[in-house]
């Protein structure tokens, strides 16, 4: 990166000493990376700012909804600035509030609203999280996913979950024991999702039709080209990832699994990582006694997350040194609070 932006950046934040607190998520590029004072998958990242109440600005390295996450955890004297609003993440864009509401409307007509409990992953927008947090729902994340569905389908007997279907079917399918069958999933663009009354009523996971742009372009046949051509190679990747993708993998895990299992890999061992190609590069770097490679090559870098690069932190950083505040991410109180009923039934998942 451009030294004299280095510079930049590393007096700005000399200039703000203790009352900036810079997050950086795993799929940020090594530029902005090197200036994180902690760096995190979001739910780790937004409770990471909580823990800094000293703090009074958060600059968030990451994308949209994960601002907004950190703003309903932390205390209303903390400022959240997303150094390029238009960061966002298409899978959160995939479920919006009006969409969601609709489809609650059809579980009403199917007679169902009051079996089917609503989950929704981090990956999603506050307001999906306060809709969820208003319906007796819950948020997750990749690692409590199982969890998550074990404590609604206790509350419920169905489950619409939000907004990736990979995520929800991988878990239903290959955690819980359910079938392909057991899920429908839900088009938000089509008159009751294009579902009939009795595939509403006979399902057990009603997925919504989301996905992310970048795990969901993994393929089954990129898997087995990496096994040809690397004998022994351990296929790694994330349950955002095609339903195919992680049956033909060896092990599947979200962010922070993916970094302790290669952290306790044999040195010498090959493995072949499906997920967002800067946390693959990190990784390569970090265990050169290991054979580290990205799983697919049609697969590139998450374009959101990248438009967090080194002259947007510059800038967001400088300003807070002239004693502006850019790109503050505010959820109103009304949604932060509902969306924290969802975050702390999460937190109280057994
Ligand atoms: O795919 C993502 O964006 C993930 C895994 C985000 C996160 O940290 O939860
Ligand atoms: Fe969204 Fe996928 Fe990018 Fe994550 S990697 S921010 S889920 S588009």
């Amino acid at each position: 990166s451009d030294p004299a932006l280095v510079a930049r950046a590393r007096a700005a934040k000399e200039a703000l000493g203790d009352s900036v607190f810079v997050l950086g998520h795993h799929y940020q590029r090594d530029e902005v990376i090197q200036f994180a004072d902690v760096t995190g998958d979001s739910f780790k990242l937004a409770r990471d700012a909580a823990a800094r109440p000293q703090a009074p600005y958060i600059v968030f390295c990451g994308v949209h909804f994960m601002a907004e996450s950190a703003d309903i955890l932390t205390g209303a004297d903390q400022k959240v600035i997303l150094p390029d609003l238009a960061a966002g993440c298409s899978m959160a864009d995939m479920a919006t509030f009006d969409q969601v509401e609709d489809c609650w409307d059809a579980l009403a007509d199917a007679g169902i609203a009051d079996r089917v409990v609503p989950v929704t992953y981090m990956n999603s927008s506050a307001d999906i999280k306060g809709f969820v947090g208003r319906h007796g729902g819950v948020v997750c994340t990749s690692s409590n996913a199982k969890r998550a569905l074990d404590w609604a389908f206790a509350q419920g007997e169905q489950v619409l979950f939000l907004p990736d279907q990979h995520l929800g079917r991988n878990t239903a399918v290959l955690e819980m024991g359910l079938s392909l069958d057991d899920c429908v999933v839900y088009n938000p663009r089509r008159p009751s999702g294009g579902l009939t009354r009795e595939q509403l009523q006979n399902a057990k996971m009603i997925l919504w039709q989301g996905h992310c742009s970048v795990h969901g372009r993994f393929s089954k046949a990129a898997v087995d080209e990496v096994r040809e051509r690397v004998p022994g190679v351990n296929v790694l990747v994330h349950p955002e990832c095609r339903h195919e993708v992680v049956n033909a993998a060896d092990l599947v895990g979200s962010t922070e699994y993916i970094i302790k299992a290669l952290d306790a890999a044999e040195p010498g061992s090959s493995w072949a990582i499906g997920t967002e190609l800067n946390l693959v590069k990190r990784l390569a770097n970090a265990h050169p006694d290991k054979n580290v490679m990205f799983l697919d090559k049609a697969v590139c870098f998450c374009s959101t997350m990248n438009r967090i690069d080194l002259p947007h932190l510059v800038w967001a950083l400088e300003s807070l040194v002239r004693g502006e505040v850019p790109n503050q991410i505010t959820v109103d109180a009304e949604t932060a609070h509902y969306a924290k009923v969802a975050l702390d039934q999460m937190l109280a998942l057994p």
